[in-house]
């Protein structure tokens, strides 16, 4: 389809373990992204520009380029010392850009020189592409740690169609006045020529920000996408909701290792109905609202005191950020209280996980969940909502979504649709699942199913890029 696409994002889609007396070693990464592009870019020739999660002191580039021979796709590293990492990444993009566009105004700072690194990175990036660049190439710039990428490319002379998507949330105007370089922020996205978000509502944010800041740029809107246009040019914007491999999951759903895995995890929670939650360590996940739901429903209906577990997942993530310390040690302590509270003879209410999972696991884990329970404050999109569903091959499985996933737009059909805030209202939605009737879970299922299947991942990319 396309003549080269060349993919950049913040991380490389791997991770790099090992030191130099054991060996190294190059694996496959586990982020949300990487899912979801992993089976395109192995089928088209494309190339793949990031950092690749290390310093000089590992051999990085022998080793992308041994990796990039086997994966069938180039791996092409752009090289951020540690004291940028601080800055561009911990600092400005996750300190200020990811609370802000979460709605979570309490958790936003604002530092003038996380900014100017920010800036100099997001340069730093446009340079390496551009001395990567073929005429021809098709540019996906991805998400809110390199926002300003396109404007540098531009500044480079680069003339190729320049493409983003927004994996999180777009903010409304009264949350994105509170930034202090918003108007910036705006016209650098004006330099890209397709922009796209997760969600109607995330689309109609930006174009109702820029009436706001800048008012110069015209909108011509129609349903799916809209025309901005701005310094003698056309901005493509739409919305475009991202998704997984559904016949990945399906299948390996139906293989002996995963129901092996499924089998021993029942085996061994000792209770009739497992409800999981799996998430990456994060304030917008909702994880301690959920764990105060769950307590709240063994509270309020104690016919389920020794007949569901919670089983919690917390991907390790972000742990040099002194929030996410924070929060993880405030999990441990909720899962401690409550299980102090409720535990009787061999029955444990929360079975908590703070690990990675490898992909066999992880399908296995959704096998195994009667419930999922995926109630972040605020998120993008939700790849886990969708993961669970292709696993569900038994059709038998509910979930449980929150209104501020971008996920429930399209999931909201199928799904018990809950406020995360409202903790009452989310212990009365596990209890309406857990006595769900067969018939109902069989036909919301299916209902989840063949939505995620669908409008898969191969969907999102063909829709992005126009192609149907
Ligand atoms: C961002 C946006 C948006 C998680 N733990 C393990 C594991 N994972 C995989 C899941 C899933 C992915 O990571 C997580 O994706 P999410 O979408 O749930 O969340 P974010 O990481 O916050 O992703 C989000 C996404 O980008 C894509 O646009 O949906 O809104 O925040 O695929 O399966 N995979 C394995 N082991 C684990 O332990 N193998």
């Amino acid at each position: 389809m396309h003549k080269r696409l060349v993919v950049v994002s913040n991380r490389l889609p791997i991770a790099i373990f090992g030191d130099e007396i054991r060996g190294f070693e190059v694996r496959s990464g586990t982020g949300g992204l990487v899912t979801a592009l992993k089976s395109t870019i192995s089928q088209t020739k494309s190339a793949w520009i990031g950092w690749p999660g290390c310093g000089s002191e590992v051999p990085f580039k022998s080793l992308l380029l041994n990796y990039s021979k086997k994966a069938n796709f180039e791996l092409i590293p752009v090289q951020v010392t540690e004291e940028e990492i601080l800055r561009y990444y911990r600092g400005f993009s996750n300190k200020s850009i990811w609370p802000l566009f979460h709605d979570l105004l309490g958790q936003f700072s604002f530092n003038p020189e996380d900014y100017e690194t920010y800036r100099s990175v997001n340069k730093k990036f446009a340079g390496i592409i551009a001395e990567n660049n073929r005429v021809d190439d098709t540019i996906w710039i991805h998400d809110y740690q390199l926002i300003f990428t396109g404007h540098y490319l531009r500044e480079l002379g680069i003339k190729s169609r320049l493409n983003f998507f927004l994996h999180i949330p777009f903010p409304s105007f009264d949350l994105l006045r509170r930034f202090p370089r918003k108007i910036a922020m705006m016209e650098v996205l004006l330099d890209y020529d397709h922009i796209g978000f997760q969600t109607s509502v995330d689309k109609r944010n930006f174009i109702s920000c820029l009436k706001w800041l800048v008012p110069e740029a015209k909108t011509v809107s129609k349903r799916q996408e809209s025309i901005i246009h701005y310094a003698n040019r056309e901005i493509l914007v739409g919305h475009y909701p991202i998704s997984i491999d559904f016949n990945e999951f399906n299948n390996l759903a139906k293989t002996k290792e995963t129901s092996d895995t499924a089998w021993f995890l029942k085996e061994n929670i000792n209770a009739e109905t497992m409800v999981l939650g799996l998430d990456r360590l994060d304030y917008t996940k909702g994880i301690p609202e959920r764990l105060r739901a769950f307590e709240k429903l063994l509270e309020k209906y104690p016919d389920v005191r020794g007949r569901i577990s919670l089983m919690q997942v917390v991907v390790p993530s972000r742990l040099n950020i002194a929030e996410y310390q924070e929060l993880k040690s405030e999990l441990e302590s909720l899962a401690g209280r409550i299980n102090g509270r409720f535990s009787s003879g061999g029955w444990i209410p929360i079975h908590y996980q703070f690990r990675t999972l490898d992909r066999v696991q992880l399908v296995g884990y959704y096998k195994a969940a009667d419930i999922a329970l995926v109630t972040p404050l605020r998120d993008g999109m939700n790849l886990v909502s969708k993961e669970y569903c292709a696993s569900s091959s038994n059709d038998r499985g509910v979930l449980i979504l929150s209104e501020f996933a971008g996920s429930a737009e399209k999931l909201r059909k199928g799904a018990i649709i809950v406020n995360p805030y409202d903790i009452d209202l989310t212990a009365d939605a596990i209890y309406a699942a857990f006595i769900m009737s067969v018939e109902e879970k069989e036909h919301r299922m299916k209902i989840l199913r063949a939505e995620v299947r669908r409008n898969d991942v191969h969907r999102w990319v063909r829709r992005f890029f126009g192609e149907e």
